[in-house]
């Protein structure tokens, strides 16, 4: 799960978000040399950022005992984006500097770019590690409000062989009594989650009722019939994006889970082998999937991160979940 949040529009900020990346590495069970690589990954996505991309972000996390780094500009964007990825290539002139080393040095790269509308690059570092990776059914971005420590938003997920339900929960306002109603929510969660999303939404609204309260959402996908059955509670976003390229927005009802309840209700939606996305609102409504083609063919942690990039507020905790709705 990526927390960090660094602006990249100096060289100084390269370095800051290089020692962000090392201490994440260190976090996440790095032995040294793979900890040095990570930094090298840093240092270069950073640099691009500032001659390819004209500034942007860097944003970094981890999920479970893999690193997880994104680099977001708004830049021009690339025209070629295989071309980037080869080794030597680099749009500024200067060879080798490209992401042919992060492609070497990372585990997983994932790249979208759209001329005039940026590029986002997605690096997974995980050292030594095989097989399946915590993570690796659902990708997130959860940056809590500039200035505070505690991130009054939530996220957590179930799977079992029928599909996989997806939750998120938004605490009334933001800072540690936020993060403690959203703490309570994903308590919850976890006893509820093998239920159906209304029972779930339910309990939930029960076990944050000594709480500021908040707003939830639960989605549920079914693997056999595909489809996503949801159900929530006040002002968190929802939507699949289908393999064609349309949104299918999710409704909730209005209300305050702990406090105020009137309908529960849960609504189906057909999927595909398609992306669900949630996010809190932190991250704004407006997007819109034509500005961006082929949107859901990308990574889910590339949509979850240029939503991030173009609709987040900026002034209150901001939470986004991306996962496949195909069957793993
Ligand atoms: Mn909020």
């Amino acid at each position: 799960m990526i927390t960090i949040d660094i602006a990249v529009t100096e060289p100084t900020q390269v370095a800051e978000a290089r020692r962000s990346v090392v201490q994440a590495a260190q976090e996440a069970g790095f032995d040294e040399t793979a900890v040095g690589q990570a930094a090298l990954v840093a240092t270069e996505l950073g640099t691009n950022l500032l001659k390819h991309g004209g500034g942007g972000r860097l944003l970094v996390g981890v999920a479970g005992s893999v690193l997880e780094i994104l680099a977001l500009d708004k830049g021009p964007g690339m025209a070629d984006v295989d071309a980037c990825m080869a080794d030597g290539y680099s749009t500024a002139g200067t060879p080798g500097n490209g992401l042919g080393a992060v492609r070497r040095l990372a585990k997983e790269v994932h790249v979208a770019s759209w001329p005039g509308r940026g590029t986002a690059v997605f690096a997974r570092l995980c050292p030594g590690a095989a097989g399946p990776q915590e993570g690796e059914g659902g990708f997130s971005i959860q940056v809590p409000k500039p200035g505070e420590q505690a991130c009054g938003d939530g996220w957590a997920m179930h799977e079992d062989d029928g599909g996989r339900t997806v939750f998120v929960v938004d605490g009334l306002g933001h800072g540690t009594e936020a993060a403690v109603a959203a703490n309570a929510a994903i308590a919850q969660f976890r006893r509820s989650a093998g239920g159906s999303v209304t029972d779930i939404v339910q309990a939930v609204h029960q076990g944050m009722r000594h709480t500021r309260g908040g707003a939830v959402a639960v989605a549920r996908i079914e693997w056999e019939s595909a489809t996503v059955a949801f159900a929530g509670l006040g002002n968190i976003a929802a939507a699949v994006l289908t393999p064609q390229g349309q949104v299918r927005r999710m409704v909730s009802h209005n209300g305050t889970a702990g406090h105020n309840a009137r309908k529960i209700q849960a609504f189906d939606y057909p999927c595909g082998e398609g992306i669900l996305v949630m996010h809190t609102d932190g991250i704004g409504t407006g997007w819109k999937p034509d500005d961006y083609p082929a949107l859901a063919r990308l990574h889910p942690m590339l949509l979850a991160g240029i939503l991030y990039r173009d609709f987040s507020r900026g002034r209150d905790d901001a939470t986004v979940v991306a996962c496949r709705t195909g069957r793993p």
